[in-house]
């Protein structure tokens, strides 16, 4: 399927939200500290961007008690398995939604090659910028045109 941009454009466009998204789930790399920055989100329930050790118990709390199913205060293996599928799924969609750049529901090739493009891009950003800094150091200015 083609888009006006052309398959470039959208790549770019699809890289921006990304690492846009990766900012505000605290963090460049999405890779580093697994699910850090949506546990973070899922326990920060005023949206203040961190979390108390009581909005923590708050929210844990919450989550006992939405699935003990049976009611008997305690979460048995079943009721846990519950929880955890819920939670798996959670972080299943929302790396789906991750991955699906455009949102049309579906993982094209290249939305799900995307971050191979992206390092791809960063190591010749990498390159550049190692070019640019040898310039600089030549004649003094900075470039900044690209
Ligand atoms: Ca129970
Ligand atoms: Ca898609």
């Amino acid at each position: 399927m083609m888009h006006n941009g052309g398959p470039e454009m959208m790549g770019m466009m699809g890289m921006m939200k990304r690492m846009h998204g990766e900012m505000m789930s605290g963090g460049m790399m999405g890779s580093m500290g697994p699910m850090g920055g949506n546990m973070m989100q899922m326990f920060d329930a005023d949206g203040d961007g961190t979390v108390t050790p009581d909005e923590m118990r708050t929210q844990l709390q919450a989550k006992l008690t939405e699935f003990d199913s049976d009611g008997d205060g305690a979460l048995s293996i079943a009721e846990f398995e519950t929880l955890h599928s819920a939670m798996i799924r959670e972080m299943m969609v929302d790396k789906f939604q991750h991955l699906d750049a455009d949102g049309d529901g579906a993982v094209t090739a290249e939305e799900m090659t995307a971050p191979a493009e992206m390092m791809d891009r960063m190591e010749k950003m990498r390159a550049k910028m190692g070019m640019m800094k040898d310039q600089q150091e030549d004649n003094g200015t900075m470039k900044t045109d690209n």
